[in-house]
């Protein structure tokens, strides 16, 4: 199922992938924007009254993943992010975060950026 990869091979560990099934419209989501290159969707557990999820339509693992292979396509999955925060009116302001690998506590392996917003967060680490 699409999307494939630049080159239209399979990329091992997409086939199973949930957010490209959430692109391919095989699992259901609540969009909040969309691009031609990045999706923005709401998150099931939310963590904040506004938690939005933006990623490449395009499988790629993690950051590093994407920023390396299409960092064009970087800029446009953050750029995707804050358009969906201020379509969403977090005008007060909003956390980002993109957690990557085993010890970020990484859930789901395509590369996405957290938008949490709607109530003071208060410091990151507390
Ligand atoms: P992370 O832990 O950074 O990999 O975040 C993965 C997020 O994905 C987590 O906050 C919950 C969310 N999530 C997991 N399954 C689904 C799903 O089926 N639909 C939606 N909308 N979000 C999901």
């Amino acid at each position: 199922h699409p999307p494939s990869s630049p080159g239209g091979g399979s990329i091992p560990g997409m086939a199973d992938c949930l957010f490209c099934r959430i692109v391919a419209g095989e699992i259901p989501a609540t969009i909040a924007h969309e691009t031609p290159s990045a999706l923005v969707f709401h998150d099931i557990a939310p963590k904040a009254p506004v938690h939005l999820l933006a990623i490449p339509k395009e499988h790629h693992e993690v950051a590093a993943s994407v920023a390396g292979a299409d960092p064009k396509l970087a800029g446009e999955v953050l750029a995707a992010a804050t358009e969906a925060a201020a379509k969403a009116g977090l005008t007060g302001g909003y956390r980002l975060i993109a957690n990557t690998g085993p010890d970020s506590g990484m859930e789901v392996a395509h590369f996405h950026v957290h938008v949490l917003g709607g109530r003071p967060l208060g410091p990151m680490l507390a």
